[in-house]
């Protein structure tokens, strides 16, 4: 089955790809399109909205069923910050590192049992026929006082869970435990659902 993934983010491609080619899904992305894919003013207040908007924008170009991801890191400390603005945290032109050391800056001197977060993706998945779902997973974790390891990509080198620091996982450690690992294998689930009911 062909599926289309409406990201412009290299790093989240690869681990999406990652995650559903196992599946038994052709994957189609950016990379197989003749023009880039147009960009999305993200104005949702949730990651649900946000990841709808991307995934419709998708399906718009290439007329195929289509996912979307929207993810971020919500600090409690921060009251839920940077959420649905993570990839945009330290401002116009913010790339991993400002990000990461704005979250430091934030939360200098804040001990590690009040630096509590979550990493949440949310996958929108809409079909020419103008259905759509999305499903969200959660990581639950803390963030460090200084990045370690060298996988993964964003926040990923100050991201503590259970499991250990993202960006000192392997790949099939991170999708085993990850926010969007969780999310995507609840999207397998929800899309075979739609399958046995005939519905596709
Ligand atoms: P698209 O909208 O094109 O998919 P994006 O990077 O702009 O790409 P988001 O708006 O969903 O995507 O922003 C998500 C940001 O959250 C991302 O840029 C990272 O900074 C962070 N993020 C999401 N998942 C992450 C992960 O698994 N590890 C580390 N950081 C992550």
């Amino acid at each position: 089955m062909k599926i289309f993934i409406a990201t412009k983010n290299h790093n989240k491609l690869k681990e999406l790809e990652r995650i559903l080619k196992p599946m038994g899904f052709e994957v189609l992305s950016e990379n197989d399109l003749s023009e880039p894919l147009p960009e999305v003013e993200e104005t949702g207040t949730t990651y649900e909205e946000n990841a709808l908007l991307k995934a419709h924008s998708g399906l718009k170009v290439t007329g195929i069923m289509t996912v979307a991801d929207d993810s971020g890191l919500s600090v409690d400390y921060l009251d839920g910050a940077p959420g649905v603005y993570s990839a945009r945290y330290s401002g116009e032109g913010a790339t991993y590192e400002s990000n990461n050391n704005k979250l430091l800056a934030a939360l200098d001197g804040v001990p590690k049992e009040k630096r509590t977060a979550v990493f949440v993706s949310a996958i929108a998945c809409v079909f020419p026929d103008g259905r759509e779902f999305t499903v969200r997973g959660e990581c639950p974790g803390y963030v460090a006082d200084k990045c370690s390891g060298t996988g993964g990509f964003g926040y990923d080198p100050l991201f503590v869970c259970e499991a250990g620091c993202y960006a000192e996982l392997s790949p099939e450690e991170k999708d085993r435990v990850s926010h969007r690992g969780i999310a995507l294998r609840k999207f397998e689930k929800e899309l075979k659902k739609i399958i046995d009911n005939g519905e596709i």
